[in-house]
């Protein structure tokens, strides 16, 4: 399968020129980010993700007005098409306001009937890498070196694998979740904490790290990445047979998913 073929799809085209578009506008940030706080003390936005993402919701609006939106800071527009744009405007808003580099712009498509993502695009902008794919058509990565296909790592010992994971909001979340880490940080080469679901995915799906699970992550940070890290050969589920989803996320190399699923289920990792 060609990156033609990929950067074919018309949606997929119009992600990609949205998402880089959106990166330009973050990269220009100004002196006074406005910051708020949202679910708890730790859970900012900045006034740049509410920018970002009308930004984002007025270019789809306008070049799609019939599909439905749904964002991070709150675009929920229904649509009569049965497509949704599932858009994160700063996927990773800590690191954007620390100024650590992992942070992107995630906008997915999906299938409103079935739920099936049909395209995703993660742009990271500070390293201006487009990470795309489309359904079926494997997935690429687009940065000022060239263009390279991703294929997930060979990793197929949990015991060598260097393992994504992130952390809530909620301290009582955060409890739960180091309480899992404890289980799970034995049995795995390292853990990496870098701040970005949807960066997380891509990097499974590029071969940097052999896999991501985490508790809590909303469908905006996910949209993109994991179809993503699917198309590039990973495999993705959620705990007990569900589909991902808020309970749990795990994206993993092929041979070392059963293993982390049994950790995490025997440790109830999708409950606080
Ligand atoms: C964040 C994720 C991060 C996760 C946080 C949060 P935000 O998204 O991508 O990996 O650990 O809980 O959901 O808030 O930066 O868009």
């Amino acid at each position: 399968m060609s990156l033609a073929n990929l950067t074919s799809d018309p949606n997929l085209a119009l992600a990609m020129s949205i998402a880089k578009s959106t990166g330009e506008l973050l990269l220009d940030r100004p002196s006074d980010l406005g910051i708020q706080t949202k679910s708890t003390a730790t859970d900012v936005v900045t006034l740049m993700d509410q920018r970002a993402e009308a930004f984002i919701v007025g270019e789809l609006t306008k070049h799609r007005p019939e599909d439905a939106i749904l964002g991070e800071e709150g675009a929920n527009k229904p649509g009569s098409s049965g497509m949704q744009w599932v858009i994160d405007p700063i996927d990773g808003t800590v690191n954007y306001l620390h100024k650590v580099p992992h942070w992107c712009v995630s906008i997915g498509l999906k299938d409103e009937n079935s739920g099936q993502a049909l395209a995703g695009v993660v742009y990271v902008p500070i390293l201006d890498q487009m990470y795309i794919s489309s359904r079926g058509l494997g997935a690429w990565v687009i940065e000022p070196s060239g263009t390279r296909k991703l294929q997930v790592s060979e990793c197929n010992e949990l015991s060598q694998a260097l393992m994504g994971t992130g952390f809530g909001y909620a301290s009582s979340r955060r409890a739960s979740q180091a309480r899992v880490l404890q289980q799970v940080l034995p049995k795995v080469a390292d853990i990496r904490r870098l701040g970005s679901c949807a960066v997380d995915l891509c990097l499974v799906a590029e071969g940097v790290l052999d896999g991501y699970y985490e508790r809590g992550v909303n469908a905006w940070d996910h949209a993109a990445g994991e179809l993503i890290a699917r198309e590039a050969g990973a495999v993705s589920s959620g705990l007990f047979g569900n589909q991902i989803g808020e309970d749990m996320i795990v994206v993993t190399t092929p041979a070392i998913h059963a293993e982390l699923i049994a950790i995490l289920e025997t440790h109830n990792a999708d409950k606080d």
